[in-house]
């Protein structure tokens, strides 16, 4: 009998990290769906491999799977409208910058279920603009690339992408996303149940395809036959997609019927290692050089200190026994700034578990009065 070895291992090999998926795209392409449908495809999965999510969009009434943290709980973005005189996009992204504060609670959280959960799934608020490009987009990616293999799944309306032009400005988009977080990428054809996405393969591996059907679609050419502005300026821009399009994976799925989700996951996990081979090794490369400028600032302050130092003690060289202190005080860490609360769902609810951003909330008698444009 020499089973010992599996049996003490039941799964075989040791435990991998949880990878991260951020769902990044236009509102109304999927995202929440998208969710929801890999969201129930892990749950059922033998054994089921139930996901941690996050779901990071203030404004949504109805979030169609059961998130493990939801912004929602944090901040009212409705309140945020109303206290700091916003419109609503201006709301969203302020109930973002709030929780944004508190996302290494968030982390911590997260990290404690690592153990037990294979994937962390993030749903973004419905406007692309507001995650992609505000600080707290970039915070939070950061942080969160920063702790676990991440990658994120842009999320395409494939119906509504089928005109050149509005395909080409949406692989313009993803490219700009996939050059600022430069992280692992799969583009994902959503509700290939309305239309399948095999046009959009086609432009992607063959930019000659592409250029036809420019020049098919109406307006491509000017009143004397030439191409117009517009066409030429994309026929150049899809010879600049065809090197973005080589650093990327595309899948179809329907978010609907479930369809090639299967596909997606098995991109995921390609994507890991591209994850451990290209971005961490240049994640840990920024993070050695901020270091060590950090290090030469130091040192340099600490020499002209030290240099400051050995001039007054020449002037002065009774003062040298004066240069000790006592120290008498405890180790008091200034540590213990307050402790707002999240909340992870799985956990039992205590009460004043949520952080009451409303009590940053100005005063009545402040008197501002923000004047809006127009
Ligand atoms: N036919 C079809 N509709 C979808 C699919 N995925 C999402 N939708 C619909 O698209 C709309 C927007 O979806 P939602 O998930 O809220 O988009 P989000 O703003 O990106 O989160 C909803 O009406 C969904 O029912 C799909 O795969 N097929
Ligand atoms: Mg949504």
């Amino acid at each position: 009998m020499d089973s010992s070895s599996t049996s003490a291992h039941p799964t075989g090999d040791i435990k991998k990290k949880p990878i991260v998926i951020v769902t990044i795209g236009m509102a109304g392409a999927g995202k929440s769906t998208f969710v929801q449908r890999i969201n129930s495809y892990l749950h059922s999965q033998d054994p089921p491999q139930p996901p941690y999510i996050l779901n990071l969009d203030p404004a949504v009434a109805n979030v169609p799977f059961e998130a493990n943290i939801d912004i929602r709980d944090t901040v009212d973005y409705r309140e945020v409208m109303k206290q700091y005189n916003l419109g609503p996009n201006g709301g969203i992204l302020t109930a973002l910058n709030l929780f944004t504060t508190k996302f290494d609670q968030v982390l911590e959280l997260v990290e404690k279920r690592a153990d037990t959960v294979d994937h962390i799934i993030l749903d973004t608020p419905g406007q692309i603009e507001i995650f992609t490009w505000s600080a707290s987009g970039a915070i939070i990616t950061d942080a969160i690339a920063s702790s676990f293999p991440t990658v994120v799944a842009y999320i395409i309306d494939t119906p509504r992408t089928s005109a050149p032009a509005t395909f080409m400005s949406n692989m313009l988009y993803a490219c700009s996303i996939l050059y600022k977080t430069k992280l692992p990428f799969i583009l994902v054809f959503n509700k290939t149940d309305v239309q399948p996405h095999n046009f959009a393969l086609e432009w992607m591996h063959d930019f000659e395809a592409f250029q036809a059907a420019l020049a098919s679609h109406s307006g491509s050419r000017d009143s004397e036959g030439e191409p117009t502005y517009m066409n030429s300026l994309m026929n150049s821009m899809s010879l600049v997609l065809d090197e973005f399009y080589k650093h990327l994976k595309a899948v179809g799925v329907s978010s609907m019927t479930g369809d090639g989700i299967k596909e997606f996951f098995d991109a995921v996990e390609e994507s890991r290692e591209t994850y451990e081979k290209e971005y961490l090794p240049e994640l840990e490369h920024a993070r050695a050089a901020r270091e060590k400028s950090l290090q030469d600032v130091k040192e340099d302050s600490m020499n002209r200190m030290l240099k400051d130092l050995a001039v007054d003690r020449s002037k002065n060289p009774e003062g040298t026994l004066n240069d000790r202190w006592e120290s008498d005080e405890e180790n008091d860490d200034d540590d213990d700034d307050l402790e707002v609360n999240l909340v992870d769902r799985n956990e039992e609810p205590y009460p004043g578990q949520y952080i009451d951003v409303m009590r940053m909330r100005r005063q009545e008698d402040e008197q501002i009065n923000w004047p809006r444009p127009g």
